[in-house]
């Protein structure tokens, strides 16, 4: 890993202030010494910045502050210098093209991070928080990501990692000393209130991350109903804009339109669907079948009801299959006579109109309330933020579920080490103690240039 790698930090595709070109490695210093007016800098101690130009040969490129960061106390952990110049387009990549000329080679995606985990200045949790944190869109999303960062998850999972090292000391013990059969006995009845507590908090940690996805990722919410209830009306509103095309005649909408807003910092997703009904016309047919598939596909579906219809006979299927996964009813059109039957069902119902804005505040809570989103800016948001954490949690999870169950059996306690030892492991995955260099490839290649 002594590659000297170069990059441009600052998104340089339009004209900025200021642009950043980023140098890592142990040439780094030599490398920019070969191009900068300012010679003073060579030799200049850690963390400090130099006023000059940047050469080529006779000819000023530009006017920079050049920042000297010396190893170890750097991003990567290598000696780094990073170039401020000015933001136009060709002066920064004239700047880059420089430093390449010069010994440096091109950064691939992530690879100043991918440093910064090898050199073992963060780990691989903290590394993907990064990557979370360069994509945040809302507040929330950043405040994740910065819990990742700065290592709260990484100590939770530590922890864990912790008690289960001194459950395989213990049982070490037993195997050592196997002439001692009272302790194996008391070892076994020992471990069961740890394996217990590891288990609950695994549990919790996956559970609250489903909150982590959401917040990540958003909710997607299907808008499902029948034709001309007023889901697109309730798409347009919900985005006051007017996306999708609304008319009084049945089947309007044939494709899925989209569009999200932001509530309580949580990204909603809308998905306004055609009308669902029995129909002959081949496009509308197609329209139908992608309904029912989002329904199944989507975190939340919103069923549409006409207050001024009664209930169909479809329409009592739909609350049926919709009451098997997160729903909720919004009565429509409640500016008109109420003509809609007393619903029976589990799901919340909320009444309004698109007509006259009517409900749909109180829809908007009802969906952040239905997966216990509210409030979460004062929340602890330590939680796991993509799949493959939380593939790691849950194998872990089931493999001490699996040593519990087998610890209440006449199992040698030198059996149960093995699936504690893999729980361990799995944990030490999570954050890179344990890693395939195909996957830490992977990780860092979702990165932007430059990070
Ligand atoms: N009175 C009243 N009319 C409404 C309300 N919401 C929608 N409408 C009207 O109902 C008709 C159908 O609205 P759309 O939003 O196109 O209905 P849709 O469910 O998307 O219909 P399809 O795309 O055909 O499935 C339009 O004429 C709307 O103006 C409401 O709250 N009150
Ligand atoms: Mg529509």
């Amino acid at each position: 890993m002594d590659r000297t790698i170069a990059s441009i930090s600052t998104n340089n595709l339009g004209t900025s202030a200021i642009n950043i070109v980023r140098i890592s490695g142990p040439n780094a210093i030599e490398i920019v010494s070969k191009i900068f007016s300012n010679q003073n800098f060579k030799d200049a101690p850690s963390h400090t910045i130099h006023y000059g130009w940047i050469k080529e040969g006779e000819e000023t490129i530009d006017e920079v502050l050049v920042l000297l960061m010396r190893a170890p106390k750097t991003y990567t952990k290598e000696d780094m210098v990073e170039i401020d110049c000015h933001g136009g387009y060709a002066t920064t990549n004239k700047i880059l093209e420089l430093l390449l000329e010069n010994g440096a080679e091109l950064a691939e995606p992530g690879e100043f991070t991918k440093k910064a985990f090898l050199n073992g200045r963060i780990n691989l949790l903290e590394a993907e928080s990064v990557s979370d944190l360069l994509n945040a869109k809302t507040s929330l999303q950043s405040k994740m990501a910065m819990s990742g960062l700065t290592g709260k998850t990484t100590k939770l999972i530590q922890n864990l990692r912790e008690k289960m090292v001194s459950l395989l000391a213990n049982i070490e013990v037993n195997i050592d000393y196997p002439e001692y059969t009272d302790e194996i006995q008391i070892t076994k009845e020992n471990i069961t209130p740890v394996l217990k507590e590891i288990n609950e908090t695994l549990e919790n940690i996956i559970k609250e991350s489903r909150n982590g996805s959401l917040i990540k990722n958003g909710i997607n919410v299907a808008i499902v109903g029948s034709p001309n209830v007023g889901k697109s009306s309730l798409l347009n509103t919900l985005l006051e804009e007017e996306k999708a095309i609304v008319t009084d005649i049945r089947g309007t909408t044939r494709d899925v339109v989209e569009g999200s807003i932001i509530v309580n910092g949580i990204v909603l997703n809308f998905l306004d669907t055609a009308g669902i009904r029995e129909t002959e016309d081949i496009v509308e047919k197609i329209g139908v079948e992608k309904s029912k598939k989002l329904m199944k596909e989507a975190d939340l579906t919103i069923l549409v009801l006409n207050g001024n219809e009664s209930l169909s006979k479809e329409e009592k299927e739909l609350i049926k299959t919709i009451e098997e996964q997160e729903g909720i009813i919004f009565v429509n059109k409640i500016d008109l006579e109420e003509k809609i039957e007393t619903i029976d069902t589990t799901l919340p119902i909320i009444k309004g109109s698109t007509k006259t804005n009517i409900g749909i505040e109180g829809l908007k809570e009802q969906i952040i309330d239905t997966f216990g989103l509210k409030d979460m800016s004062n929340k602890d948001l330590t939680y796991l933020s993509n799949a493959r954490q939380i593939a790691l949690a849950t194998e872990a999870k089931n493999l001490i579920t699996h040593v519990i169950e087998e610890n209440k059996k006449d199992i040698p306690v030198d059996m149960l080490a093995i699936d504690i030892k893999s729980a361990w492991e799995n944990l030490g995955k999570m954050i890179g103690e344990f890693y395939e260099d195909e996957l830490v490839d992977n990780i860092f290649s979702k990165f932007c240039l430059g990070k």
